[in-house]
């Protein structure tokens, strides 16, 4: 067998080889000599993506004739990383590659660097929607994402000498893209302004006519399963003239008139929104774009674009589905057998009364049966953390919809009226009850609530934590809740998918678990973890454990060293805080905490200061641009230029955090903290990734850190702060000027006053919001028993023996996070599909 398998492996390598090498010399047209790594990497990308193509053909061949029901997972994001490692991993042919890419004079990890990441997400909502997508091919579950192909994806982060953010564009497609096959064929027209009239009757079929006709054309990229043939679709929307030039204009003499249209078409696409920023600092990357439409000297540029950017994606994917539906020759009423379509968030709610557009004007279906049709068939995941809800729920201005979607907003209207119709027959002469359901917000302008249209075109709504869940029926929809009954509401806790997340990015530890369960069986049932409890006190397995972070913990700090000028303590305990730079999630109370660590550190002797354990605070994260963050920097100067701490404590900010560098900076965390003020974070997937690498975490209780401790073990979490029910009796206490400042937090601030961390400028927005009365997301509160819990840290971090087999527990126990189970609870109680295995033979 072995002999079998040697010869099996030479000839995939010789193949491997052999693809390479048709790849450069034809695909790419270089002669072997002018071979460098991306050339390489180019060439091996599109022999992979070969095998993918024919794997992808077989699927969706199959998928048509048994005429599956198909999941449409629309989202504006995904956040896919690198695609060549994951590709090679999934197909299983890792090895050959790796070994023809050495018959070729290269190595394969030098040649995977040349990779760019696919920056088409900001945080967790757009890695969520892509560790899905994993995982709905590894199930076998037929299924298209829909989303845009944005120019410019996630800006690229610069850190200037203030330590402030700088944001750069980031033209991910400069090199091209080897993952995406573009579809030309497959382009659809999208109206946009013109002439709406409605049907004779209330319920009746209007019409759409004349405005201005733009291109959405498709190119798609195959997400292959972990060990199975289906390779499923995401299917990315990119803007396109529809008359690139008019001949008449050109002739005319006016050339800008001639290609003006087809460059306000392309502007829908050129752009992803960073979703934390208000639309008015999104318009940054925008500012050479001249838009010369009237109603948009008025109205926000950016706004605009951004509701252009939603028709466009949810029509083209919409017109995608209603073609593959009408070649079932179903009546209309079967739709919902056939499709699924998940809204996540409110981004997509625009589908619903697109829908209903096709179903009545253009396939003259019965008003109400085409909102039974629609109901069947959405779903609605709510990603927001209910102490923000209010502020961050979408809302579209009356007079904008009307200017751009006519029709719709027509349609909106209309389903308003029949909608509160039914709510006042169910609670007869309740104003107030009306005022607070509609669909539209009173105002000037008046608004479209988009997360009320999607409670009610919805069959489901889900949050994505218990507690999040819990807060989305009792804060967010109580009064949906009372008018559809609980069963509409759900919770389907995140989860990620450990191909990418353990697999993938931490390949010593995976091999660690392999041998020890003997078997790769937990790839695809995470709870097989559960076997290595038993060897969470054998000294030999902590040992091999220990040794693997500490080599991961090598690779960060290489990675440290040789970005920034920080010199680094390798045997420090690495403690983590990498996401979105954000208010709630407050980076704020984590660097006052170093502040405190760093003051305490000053006043011990040298010796005692030996005594304490050594720590590395890593910071990474994007912020809203506009956001001040300039103070961690300013921190992680003072501290890092003093010789005498400098082993006891650095501080570092990593620029440009992304898929690829979270791939090298979770394997080797000790600690991580997710540390959002209580009820504010919806769920944290980070948290996730951190426990299954074996690095423990601190953190409040919000989101899903709280199921995350009910399965590993509230020892082996790091819990500190206070809890939801708390929270509007602290802030009320903050607005009433009689909130209490712990001395911890005066002495640290008396330090950022004194100049110790250079110009007391960069702190002033943080101590404002702190002292200036409100303290909205309590660090003031939460501060002491932070320190508590960081001292808690220190202390099991000493006793390395228990903190390994704490880490060991945590890994085993983190099964149920994967989003295998997460998909499989969306297929099973909302979207109600099966897995289809493609045969062999097909
Ligand atoms: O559900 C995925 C992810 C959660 O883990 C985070 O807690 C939550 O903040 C995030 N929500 C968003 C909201 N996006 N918009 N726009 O990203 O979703």
């Amino acid at each position: 067998a072995i002999a079998k398998n040697a010869e099996t492996l030479k000839k995939d390598v010789e193949t491997v080889e052999a693809q390479i090498s048709h790849h450069v010399h034809t695909t790419l047209a270089r002669a072997p000599f002018n071979v460098d790594e991306l050339t390489m990497y180019q060439a091996a990308a599109l022999s992979v993506r070969d095998r993918l193509i024919a794997r992808w053909n077989e699927t969706q061949t199959f998928h048509t004739q048994q005429r599956v029901k198909r999941v449409y997972y629309l989202s504006l994001e995904f956040l896919m990383g690198r695609q060549f490692d994951n590709a090679m991993l999934n197909l299983g042919v890792k090895k050959p590659y790796n070994d023809g890419l050495k018959q070729l004079g290269f190595n394969l990890e030098d040649v995977s660097d040349s990779e760019r990441d696919m920056g088409l997400g900001n945080g967790g909502l757009g890695r969520l929607a892509a560790c899905y997508l994993d995982s709905l091919a590894t199930l076998d579950i037929p299924a298209f994402g829909y989303t845009l192909r944005y120019q410019q994806g996630i800006f690229r982060q610069i850190i200037n000498s203030n330590g402030e953010q700088v944001e750069v564009p980031d033209p991910w497609l400069e090199n091209t893209n080897p993952w995406e096959i573009p579809r030309l064929d497959a382009a659809v027209e999208i109206r946009l302004h013109g002439e709406a009239t409605r049907g004779d009757n209330a319920k009746g079929a209007g019409t759409w006519t004349g405005g201005l006709e733009v291109l959405a054309v498709p190119y798609d990229i195959p997400v292959p399963g972990f060990g199975t043939k289906t390779t499923n679709n995401i299917r990315t929307w990119s803007a396109r003239g529809k008359v690139s030039f008019d001949l008449a204009k050109f002739n005319a003499g006016d050339y800008e008139a001639a290609v003006r249209e087809a460059e306000e078409a392309e502007t829908i696409t050129r752009v992803l929104y960073p979703n934390e920023a208000s639309l008015r600092h999104a318009t940054y990357i925008l500012v050479q774009v001249e838009l010369t439409h009237d109603f948009e000297q008025n109205f926000d540029k950016g706004k605009a674009l951004r509701l252009k950017q939603q028709y466009l994606w949810v029509a083209a994917s919409l017109h995608d589905i209603c073609r593959r539906f009408r070649k079932l020759r179903e009546p209309w009423t079967a739709f919902p057998d056939y499709n699924a379509i998940q809204l996540n968030d409110t981004h997509p709610t625009l589908a619903i009364p697109e829908l209903m557009r096709i179903l009545v004007d253009e396939e003259g279906q019965p008003w109400d049966e085409a909102w039974d049709i629609v109901r069947r068939t959405f779903g609605y995941t709510n990603h927001t953390g209910a102490a923000l809800m209010t502020e961050a729920l979408e809302r579209w201005a009356v007079p904008l919809i009307e200017w751009l979607l006519p029709r719709h907003m027509q349609i909106i209207y209309d389903i308003n009226a029949f909608f509160l119709e039914e709510v006042e027959k169910k609670f007869p002469n309740d104003r107030a009850r009306l005022a607070r359901m509609s669909l539209i917000e009173e105002g000037y302008p008046k608004m479209v609530r988009m997360a009320h249209l999607a409670v009610i075109g919805s069959h489901r709504v889900n949050g994505v934590a218990a507690l999040h869940s819990r807060l989305v029926k009792q804060d967010l929809f109580p009064d949906f809740v009372e008018m559809f009954g609980q069963d509409r509401f759900t919770n389907v806790t995140n989860g990620i998918t450990a191909r990418r997340w353990l697999y993938q990015c931490n390949p010593q530890l995976a091999a660690l678990i392999t041998q020890a369960l003997g078997t790769e069986e937990w790839i695809l049932d995470l709870d097989k973890l559960k076997g290595l409890e038993k060897y969470a006190r054998d000294k030999k397995f902590q040992k091999e454990w220990a040794s693997i972070k500490q080599a991961n913990r090598d690779r960060l700090c290489e990675y440290i060293e040789s970005t920034t000028d920080v010199k680094v303590n390798r045997k420090a305990l690495i403690d983590v805080q990498v996401k979105r730079i954000h208010e709630y999630k407050r980076q704020s109370l984590n660097i006052l905490g170093v502040i405190f660590r760093y003051l305490t550190l000053k006043k011990l002797k040298p010796e005692e200061r030996k005594r304490v354990v050594p720590r590395l605070s890593v910071f990474g994260g994007k912020a809203a641009p506009g956001y001040y963050m300039a103070n961690i920097n300013a921190v992680s100067k003072t501290i890092n230029a003093d010789k005498d701490i400098r082993e006891h404590l650095s501080v570092v900010f990593l620029a440009d955090y992304s898929v690829s560098l979270a791939e090298i900076i979770i394997p080797a965390s000790d600690l991580s903290e997710h540390i959002s003020t209580a009820g504010t974070e919806a769920s944290g997937t980070s948290n996730m990734k951190f426990a299954l690498n074996s690095g423990l975490l601190i953190g409040t209780l919000d989101g899903a850190n709280i199921e995350i401790a009910e399965a590993i073990g509230d020892e082996n979490v790091f819990f500190f702060g206070n809890v939801t029910e708390d929270v509007p009796r602290l802030r009320r206490a903050h607005q009433a000027g009689e909130a209490q400042y712990p001395p911890e937090l005066m002495e640290v601030v008396d330090a950022i006053r004194s100049g110790m961390f250079g110009d007391g400028g960069v702190f002033e927005p943080l101590l404002n919001t702190i002292f200036g009365g409100k303290d909205y997301y309590l660090i003031s509160d939460d501060f002491t028993s932070y320190l508590e819990a960081q001292r808690m840290v220190d202390v099991a971090f000493v006793d390395q023996s228990s903190w390994v087999e704490k880490t060991i527990h945590t890994t085993a126990r983190m099964g149920r996070f994967a989003s295998d189970r997460a998909v499989m609870q969306y297929a099973d109680e909302i979207w109600n599909v099966e897995p289809v295995k493609i045969p062999d033979s097909a």
